[in-house]
């Protein structure tokens, strides 16, 4: 029996709202104990996968993501660009590879790709795997048909984020729907892609909204391979910006509370490093975070440099998490 078969039995996806508030509300030293916990029961606490992220197509985005800063709706100064060429992209992966990235992500600024840019992305994925990476796209929504083709080049993980709670949802985006990624979630299961799903918090919600964001990744038909979780960059020019930041000890709350739901599941510490102190990112892997990016940029903003990322986890004794 493959060992994921034999762990899923203690996977749960029927978590009841309070059950998880209460996970939320609990003391701090007392959900932290229970994330580490059930982060050794299935990982090597001292290892974490490193992910290095492109922007193959940047800016002029039609959605109105209130806190994206390549949505057209915003003026947030980043310029519209065309999609990469296939040998560009490909230069960059061999780069990340060698400053030690096992997984290669690859984004798009795209309501939906056209099935003509599908196919340049396809020849994309299929170089980072000959490089021996695993390779992620996020492009937006997909049709059935569009995963199929996307796991026919190879494709490792699609990353397609819930973003907030359903019920929050409407206050962040109105050109999509809670359901529209609930059928490209399901579209890219049903064509046996790993999937990379998880969301933002830091985006004024308070803690109902942030448990609820967290429950409804964990009551997923199947939890995500991969949970980001992005703790929102401000960029001035976007309707969130100058939103009051998020507690830090809060950010950990919802890293550890997304081990407990998701055990299996890599927990990425995702977008927002960059304004984290070194103390802050220690908590979050005691919490049970176990993926970060790694490299200077994440798609327009900013990440922190290779040497300072490199230091902290030399720090911690943290080492890559073999693929
Ligand atoms: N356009 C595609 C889509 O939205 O499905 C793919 C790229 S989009 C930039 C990928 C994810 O990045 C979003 O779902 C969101 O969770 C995250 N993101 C975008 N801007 C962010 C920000 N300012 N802070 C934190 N996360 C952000
Ligand atoms: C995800 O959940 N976080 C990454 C990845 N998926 C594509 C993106 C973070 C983007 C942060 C804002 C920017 O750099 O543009
Ligand atoms: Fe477009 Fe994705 Fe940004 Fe939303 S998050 S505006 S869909 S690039």
């Amino acid at each position: 029996m493959h060992a994921e078969d034999l762990q899923s039995h203690a996977l749960r996806h029927d978590w009841r709202k309070e059950e998880v508030r209460a996970l939320f509300d609990s003391p701090f030293s007392d959900l932290i104990y229970r994330a580490q916990t059930v982060h050794r029961e299935n990982f090597n606490p001292n290892q974490v996968q490193m992910s290095t992220l492109l922007s193959i197509k940047t800016g002029g985005c039609p959605e109105d993501c209130a806190y994206c800063p390549q949505s057209a709706h915003h003026d947030a100064g980043v310029e519209a660009e065309r999609l990469m060429r296939v040998e560009a992209v490909l230069a960059e992966a061999r780069r990340a590879k060698a400053a030690g990235a096992t997984r290669y992500c690859m984004g798009a600024a795209w309501r939906a790709p056209k099935d003509h840019d599908l196919e340049t992305v396809c020849r994309m994925v299929a170089g980072v795997r000959a490089l021996g990476m695993e390779s992620c796209v996020t492009l937006g929504m997909l049709s059935a048909g569009q995963a199929e083709r996307l796991a026919e080049a190879g494709l490792d993980y699609y990353n397609h984020n819930l973003d907030s709670a359903e019920e929050f949802y409407g206050e962040i985006i109105t050109t999509r729907t809670y359901q529209d990624r609930l059928d490209t979630l399901a579209s890219v299961r049903a064509a046996g892609i790993n999937l990379c799903c998880g969301g933002i918090v830091g985006m004024g919600e308070g803690r109902a909204e942030r448990a609820e964001l967290l429950r409804g990744l964990a009551n997923l038909p199947q939890h995500p391979e991969s949970v980001p979780i992005n703790n929102l960059v401000q960029v001035e020019g976007t309707p969130l910006y100058g939103t009051e930041p998020l507690d830090a000890l809060e950010f950990v709350r919802a890293i550890a509370v997304a081990r407990i739901l998701m055990p299996g599941s890599m927990v990425r510490l995702s977008a927002g490093r960059e304004n984290m102190s070194d103390e802050t990112q220690a908590l979050c892997f005691l919490a049970g975070a176990n993926s970060i990016f790694l490299g200077d940029r994440l798609l327009t903003t900013a990440n922190p440099l290779p040497d300072s990322d490199a230091a902290l986890l030399d720090k911690l004794g943290v080492e890559a998490m073999p693929v």
